[in-house]
């Protein structure tokens, strides 16, 4: 592609991601932004002012040595204040930040007419450093509309756009052949350093569900007693459903016994047995997967799932193939505020026949998010590697939340082993 079209792109997906954030925050009040509505969440108007700051920092300071603003860099700095503490900070406000983030987008674009996409700097090459800005602003959209779920009080949106029908899917697994495949990628336009270096990885044969456990199966484990059998439970996990008092997935509620209804962006609903399920902890999805007599998938498992093609012995970057999103392939863009049913998506199944692993709900996996043999932090730590250890689980394929140009095969989330904000659910393997 020619550097002119290239900048030409990035503009128009800068400029589009920009019109989307803006979109979300459009219905809310002042008081809803500045709220801090879970002490696990920054106020909405925290990821506004630090969409912008990070875009200052990266296109702006470190591209053209911008003079930066002490304070509001650290005001915005992830790494220097706790969710908790947000709040108490010197907040931007909404004409505020309006103000702040079209500077910085002004500067950005005449920075941007002038540096070199060819550059051997690896910031530079191939626009990365674009995308990953890019990136990081649809990635707080997905941060944005968690917190949303968890707001009391008024509705937001009510109306998402229509989903296909779903069906044809029951509780079948599907086999995948062993044998080494590439895992991660050596991709420096897009990829996440947490997702490099590619390496081959010698996985024995396993199975794996054909879709997420649904919401239906889910009530069958809770009314099995699955909440009340300790031997089910990972030792804290137990641990933390005792002293939580957790008796079912994140916003359910019972109206009578067998009546599960679920509040979304503030409307109720009865639960949709066919859907997957959603707002479970790892803990839980460990707990079924014990009580269904399997496990959770290894990333390693989940990911060659994901894209091994077989016959052409190669990965491919989405479950449907190598061509970018479209919505027939998969429930992602934000748009419906929901999952679709489980079966929804013929056009997204995987070279191995699973549904619906890119995504409708991220997927837990058994896995703690550890870096591959011969990670390299780029181009900053507090990305990565400040989070590997055995603290994080992995999350893998995103949800109806995520923007597509933040998922991919080789994707990798994490979080916490008790948080349920995530739109997170999972699928079993043996
Ligand atoms: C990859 C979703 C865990 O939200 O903490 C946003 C993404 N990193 N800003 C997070 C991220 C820096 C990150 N997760
Ligand atoms: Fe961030």
């Amino acid at each position: 592609m020619s550097e002119r079209s290239e900048k030409g792109r990035i503009v128009r997906d800068l400029t589009e991601a920009r019109e989307r954030t803006r979109w979300l925050l459009e219905p809310l009040s002042d008081e809803d932004l500045k709220a801090q509505h879970d002490p696990i969440m920054s106020p909405i108007i925290w990821d506004f002012g630090h969409i912008g700051n990070f875009e200052d920092l990266w296109l702006v300071q470190k591209l053209a040595g911008g003079s930066p603003d002490p304070e509001l860099n650290d005001i915005y700095d992830a790494s220097k204040h706790s969710r908790s503490e947000r709040p108490s900070l010197r907040l931007l406000d909404r004409e505020g930040a309006e103000r702040y983030l079209g500077e910085v987008r002004r500067t950005a674009l005449e920075i941007l007419e002038r540096v070199d996409l060819s550059s051997e700097d690896p910031l530079l090459r191939d626009g990365f450093v674009y995308n990953m800005v890019l990136q990081h602003e649809y990635q707080h959209n997905e941060t944005i509309l968690q917190t949303l779920q968890l707001k009391k009080g008024e509705g937001y949106r009510p109306e998402g756009q229509k989903l296909p029908e779903g069906g044809g899917v029951s509780e079948e697994m599907v086999r995948v052949p062993g044998g080494p495949f590439v895992m991660g990628t050596d991709d420096r336009r897009w990829a996440y350093d947490n997702e490099r270096p590619a390496h081959e990885v010698n996985l024995p044969d396993f199975r794996i569900d054909a879709a997420p456990v649904t919401n239906g199966a889910y009530m069958r484990f809770m009314e099995d007693g699955g909440y009340e059998r300790p031997e089910l439970w990972d030792a804290a996990g137990w641990e933390w459903v005792r002293e939580e008092g957790i008796s079912a997935p994140k916003h359910w509620y019972q109206r009578e016994p067998h009546d599960w209804w679920t509040v979304r962006f503030g409307f109720h609903e009865p639960v949709d047995p066919l859907a997957p399920v959603v707002h479970v902890s790892w803990y839980e999805a460990d707990a079924y997967a014990r009580w269904a007599g399997k496990r959770l998938p290894t990333e390693a498992e989940w990911e060659k799932a994901a894209s091994w093609d077989p016959e052409r012995e190669s990965g491919r970057l989405y479950s449907w193939g190598d061509e970018p999103w479209s919505p027939e392939r998969a429930n992602l863009d934000q748009l419906a505020f929901r999952t679709a049913r489980v079966g929804a998506y013929p056009g997204g199944v995987s070279a191995c026949g699973c549904h619906q692993l890119i995504g409708d709900v991220w997927e837990w996996t058994a896995s703690d998010f550890e870096p591959y043999p011969g990670f390299e932090a780029f181009p900053y730590r507090q990305y990565s590697e400040v989070f590997f250890g055995d603290r994080y689980k992995v999350l893998r394929g995103g949800s109806w939340a995520t923007r597509p140009g933040a998922i991919r095969n080789t994707f990798r989330n994490w979080d916490f082993p008790i948080r349920r904000q995530i739109f997170a659910g999972f699928r079993c393997a043996e």
